[in-house]
């Protein structure tokens, strides 16, 4: 690409740069303009509440917004880019939900059929759906709960770990149903688990596999990867700093783990740019069929106030200016992200902070969607004083 337009400030310890191929070519939705000094404002803030860095990419048409704070390695002191690739945790699930729907549309899979009907061995209640796992209400109990009741020694002792599928789903099942299949919405990463081991089972490949087939490939997402249960990241990347329950207690390098707790619900590795691309793609119609991009975009609400809802494998967000995005948030451990785009796929924006198990922090990065999305239409979602 020839950059037609660079822009690039520095504030504080900011980088803010803009790309853009030709500026007349730039325009792609009728959203106003991203506010990169309140991603800035939103990334030191993150800092000062104890994330070690962050990072924002807004992509839109041929022109990019990158974003980076604070320090992607803290013991070699290695400035945070927005070119770094990180673990994207739950992200993971629209990439699985995104397997599953192209299962459907070859007609493997069908959405209303008892999830029973493709796994080898039985959930203990057969009214559960396979749409009811896609959209988290079969009631499936989440075992990281039990996991990660304690952070850095619940985190400790899966770091190495390998797990079947099925060994997760008996950590589930040992306990009741949080609500009869399709009675509610209850998050839940045993869904995600038992999606993966249902696609394995029916097509006797890898999810490893399908993801590489159906979305990394087609996509060229060369920044993307599922290397489970292999504990390292290649390339360049963010490592990752969680914080301990005792907060006086300093952050603990979270970076290499298997993730094989959470697999197909949360083990994958990816960047901004792939984030933001593959987010365009799904919304663009360029993964899915329209039935089966209809059926994961089917919002239900979530939040008592309405602006969160769930799809399939998919969030949205109403955001202070009206519009509605989807995407995904992920959690593990040493990494918070949001990978959000429009209804048209026309601008999508992934933002991370390289910490977790820190709520202020997480709930302060999703200002970068307002920053993003609603630019300076964003109704007071600015940090004071900024
Ligand atoms: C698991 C615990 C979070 C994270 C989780 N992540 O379910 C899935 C997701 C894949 O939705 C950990 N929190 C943290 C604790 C709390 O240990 N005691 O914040 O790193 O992305």
């Amino acid at each position: 690409m020839r950059i037609k337009d660079l822009s690039m400030t520095l504030a504080g310890s900011t980088l803010i740069v803009t790309l853009a191929a030709s500026p007349a070519l730039a325009g792609g939705t009728s959203l106003p303009d991203p506010d990169t000094a309140a991603v800035s404002a939103v990334h030191r803030t993150a800092l000062d509440q104890g994330a070690p860095g962050a990072l924002t990419r807004i992509d839109e048409g041929h022109r990019s917004h990158h974003v980076a704070t604070g320090e992607a390695d803290t013991a070699a002191r290695t400035p945070m880019d927005t070119g770094r690739r990180f673990r994207v945790g739950s992200v993971s699930k629209t990439f699985t939900a995104v397997v599953l729907l192209q299962l459907a549309a070859e007609g493997r899979i069908e959405l209303d059929a008892p999830a029973n009907r493709y796994l080898p061995e039985p959930l203990p209640d057969g009214r559960i759906t396979v749409r009811h796992l896609l959209s988290h209400r079969s009631g499936l109990y989440d075992y990281t709960d039990d996991m990660f009741q304690q952070t850095v020694p619940g985190f400790e002792a899966v770091r190495n770990k390998v797990f079947s599928y099925q060994e997760l789903i008996d950590l589930s099942t040992a306990h009741p149903l949080n609500n009869a299949p399709g009675a509610a919405y209850s998050y839940s990463n045993t869904n995600f688990v038992v999606l993966g081991r249902l696609i394995e089972h029916t097509t006797g490949t890898p999810v490893a596999t399908h993801y590489q087939q159906r979305i990394v490939a087609p996509l060229r997402l060369r920044d993307t990867s599922y290397v489970h249960p292999r504990t390292s990241l290649s390339g360049s990347y963010a490592r990752g700093y969680l914080r301990p329950d005792d907060t006086t207690l300093p952050l603990v390098d979270s970076t290499e783990q298997t993730v094989s707790w959470a697999q197909s619900a949360g083990a994958v590795i990816s960047s901004g740019k792939d984030l933001n691309r593959f987010f365009t793609a799904l919304m663009s119609g360029r993964l899915l069929p329209a039935a089966q991009l209809a059926d994961m975009t089917a919002m239900v609400p979530v939040s008592a106030d309405g602006k969160q809802s769930y799809g399939l494998g998919l969030r949205g967000r109403t955001l202070s200016c009206g519009t509605t995005v989807y995407g995904h948030t992920g959690t593990v451990q040493g990494y918070y992200t949001y990978a959000f785009t429009t209804r048209d796929g026309a601008r999508s924006m992934t933002s991370l902070a390289n910490t977790s198990n820190n709520g202020t922090v997480n709930a302060m990065l999703g200002g970068t969607l307002e920053a993003s999305f609603c630019g300076s239409d964003a109704a007071g979602t600015r940090p004071a004083g900024v």
